[in-house]
Order: structure tokens, then sequence, then C-alpha cells
């Protein structure tokens, strides 16, 4: 197999082809309902697990080296320069990063907050050159020692003025590289003992932070997303923004609902118990669908694997979720992902964006074949046509009362379900997923 010098930019070439580093699905000009399949799909480059992961595991150190032989700024900037080379020979248009993935810890905050200033002039002068966009910026507010007991939610009130100073400095960033999006994924925003916890003002204490973010950003002229990304668990044994219901609560609570959409990652769903495809569903029907971290877990192993995702049901049932809730707007889907410990070679990112960036192509394909084929929608629609007419229609108009309800059903003498006919729409599913 060929190395990563040795390859160039990564070209579509058909389902037939043998050639590793092409691609069998994604054929970014392809028009798929109307548009591009590059626009439906919106591909970002994650950078923490990109250019920075280097195989480490709780149980053993690195097995790939990204230090670039070098240190300080130069390191970051010969980072920066490999992010987007990568980028461009994939494909990928659009990118996210923490502040501490882009630019070299200080000694102190103040000095911290420096670096990223300068790193993003670099930034945007990569962007410029290339046309890559930023889909989101973050701050890490989980790694450093600081945020051992959380950042919004921390019982420390310098830690929550440090987390002011992190958010503020990470949307100077994103503003400045014309981000359409910012993310809050509070890794340590939970607990691990409800003995030591004052749930009440924590939770209060992180909405203050969302506010005041939101307020800062928009008198900033930030006009795009703000996300919150749902986890469970992982670090904290509990995290406030559980699941997408969860937080939809929370935003409803707090007065955030207008600003704040989900970010929605494949394996965080399923560390809550629920399948991606829940999550995005919830999302939808509460109007907060916004972005996606494009990954998958290994259920065997139950943790966060954070691995490139390449099963085709997953992510048919995805971009499905995602055509009927009309497509990104400054959301995409980010491939909060990495190579496996074992997959320690550059060539083998290349490799596994490709399987992830087709895996998804094939996925957005079968999901508009699903919605041309019609009998799902069409066996939907028939499941609740009681509620089309006579008693259903005025139950929908909210036109009845308990009372009401009550004199008619005791006059019903037999009640009748129709079949939910599973096993019928997973053979669709399939013959849909497998049919030549
Ligand atoms: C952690 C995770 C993060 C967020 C950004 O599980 O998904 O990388 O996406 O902080
Ligand atoms: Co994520």
């Amino acid at each position: 197999m060929k190395h990563y010098n040795e390859i160039g930019k990564i070209a579509y070439e058909g389902p037939g082809s043998t050639d590793p580093f092409s691609f069998r699905y994604y054929d970014a000009g392809r028009v798929i309902a109307g548009k591009p399949m590059k626009e439906h799909l919106k591909f970002a480059m994650s950078y923490w697990h990109t250019i920075n992961a280097a195989g480490t595991d709780m149980f053993g150190g690195d097995t790939m080296d990204k230090t670039f032989g070098l240190d300080g700024m130069a390191r970051y900037e010969k980072k920066a320069d490999f992010a987007f080379e990568l980028m461009q020979k994939l494909g990928v248009e659009y990118y996210c990063f923490h502040d501490v993935d882009v630019a070299p810890e200080g000694k102190t905050l103040a000095e911290s907050v420096e670096n990223l200033r300068r790193m993003t002039d670099y930034l945007l002068k990569k962007q410029k050159e290339t046309g890559i966009k930023l889909l989101w910026g973050t701050a890490n507010m989980f790694g450093d020692k600081k945020f051992m007991a959380g950042a919004g939610t921390s019982c420390s009130a310098d830690v929550f003025a440090a987390s002011a100073a992190k958010v503020k400095a990470a949307l100077d960033a994103t503003i400045k590289l014309g981000g359409a999006g910012y993310v809050f994924w509070g890794g340590r925003e939970g607990y691990d003992t409800l003995l030591n916890t004052d749930m009440g003002l924590e939770l209060d204490n992180l909405a203050l932070l969302l506010t005041m973010a939101r307020d800062y950003a928009r008198a900033h002229g930030f006009k795009g997303d703000f996300y919150i990304e749902p986890k469970p668990k992982e670090p904290t044994k509990h995290q406030y923004d559980f699941d997408v219901a969860t937080c939809a609560n929370f935003l409803r609570k707090y007065g955030l609902m207008d600003d704040f959409r989900m970010n929605i990652e494949a394996n965080h769903a399923t560390l809550a118990g629920h399948t991606f495809q829940h999550e995005l569903r919830v999302a939808r029907v509460n109007g907060i669908f916004g972005s996606i971290d494009a990954n998958q877990g290994d259920l065997l192993l139950g943790w966060d694997t954070d691995q490139f995702p390449t099963n085709v049901y997953d992510t048919t049932l995805c971009m499905y979720e995602v055509l009927k809730a009309g497509g990104f707007t400054n959301g995409g889907l980010n491939f909060d992902a990495k190579t496996r410990r074992q997959s320690n070679t550059l060539e083998d990112i290349l490799l596994a964006y490709i399987a992830g960036m087709d895996a998804f192509a094939l996925g957005l394909i079968k999901a508009q074949a699903l919605i041309e084929d019609g009998r799902i929608d069409a066996f939907v629609k028939e499941r609740y046509a009681s509620y089309e007419t006579g008693l259903g229609k005025e139950i929908r108009a909210g036109k009845v009362t308990l009372e009401g309800l009550s004199d008619y059903a005791l006059t019903v003498k037999e009640f009748s379900v129709p079949s939910g006919r599973q096993e019928y729409l997973e053979e669709v599913l399939n013959t849909v997923l497998f049919r030549g």
C-alpha cells in the first residue's frame, strides 16, 4: 500500500474501484434530491483526533507521532499545515477545533489565550489560501486539573471565571475565523456523587455561562448556532447534558431554545441507551436539530470509542432524519472519530476518512432511495389514518374534552389497532439497502 506522501487528491472512482485511496460512493458533485452530495453532507475534520490524538489509551502510551519533531508555536503551525493539506487531499471543506487543539498551552491562562489569538492569524491565512471553513469552535474545559469539579458547574467561583475566560477566547477565535457554530460539550459538567453536589446551583450557573456566551457572541456579530453536545456520562458518572430530551428541557427552562441547537454524536447516543436515530428524531421534533459528530461506538466495549462510522444502516437512518429535518443549515458532519490505536500510520488517517465519507455518502443515497421508495412513509401515514377524519381529526385540532371522549369511548364495543408490521418494514429497509 502507498505511503501518505505518495497519495494525491482522493478521487471518486465508483463502487467497483479496488484502489484503497479512492471514493467508491462519495462523489462530491453528484446531485441527490436537488443538491450536490457535498452540500448534503458538509464533512468536517476534527482537529483533536486527527491532528493531535496519538493512540494513547487507558493502558498504554502513544503509538503515533504527531509532533513533527517540533515544539511550541512551530509545532502548531506545522500541524495546521498538515491539517489543511489533509483536508485538501480528502476534499473535506470544514474543520472543528477546541482552543487547546490548535495552539500550545501557556504557563498561565493569559499566555494560553494569547497563543490562541496568535494561531488564529495563521489559521485564517490557511483558510483564505484553501477556501476551507470553520464549522465550529469550542473550548476544552475538561482536560486541565482546575476543571476537575466542572467548568460552568464548578464549586469554585474562580474556576467559573476561568471558564468564562476560555469561552470568551474561543468565541473570539470562532468569530474571527468565520465559524458557523460554537459547541458546548460539558465533559465534567455533572457529578460523580450527589453527596457533594448542589445540583440546582450547578444548573443555574451552567445556564448563566451559556447565556453570557450567547449575549457576548451576538453582540460581537456571531450569527451562527450555539450547540449543546449531549452525552450521558464519561468522564463524569452523570453528565447534565444526558441526552437530547434532557438538554431540550434545560434549554426551555432557561430560555435558550432560540439560540441553541443540538450537536448529536452517535457514540454518545448509544452510551445514553438510545439509537443515533432516536436522538436525531427527538431533536427534529423539538426543532433543535443542528449538527452531527459522526462516529460509532463498539457496543461490546461500552465506552466512547470514537470509531470512524462504517455501519451503513446507521448512516442511512441518520441521513433519513437529516433529509426529513430539511438538511443542515449551519451544521455538518464532523468526524469526531480517531483511527484505532493499531492503525498508526498517516495513510490510515486517509483510509479512515475515506471509509467514513463513503459510509455517509452511501447512507445519503440509500436514505433518499428510502424516501423515493415511499413504502415506509406511506405505512406511517396509513398507521395514523384514524387521526385524519372524524373523531381523530377533532383530537388533532384539540377540539375534544375528556368527558366527550369518555362518552364516546364507552359506546365503542371493540377497539381495533392496526398491525405495526415491524418485520415487514425491516425487510423494506433491507431491500432498499441491498437491491442492485
Ligand atoms: C467528547 C466529545 C468532544 C466534543 C467536543 O466525548 O465528543 O470531543 O465533541 O468537545
Ligand atoms: Co463529540
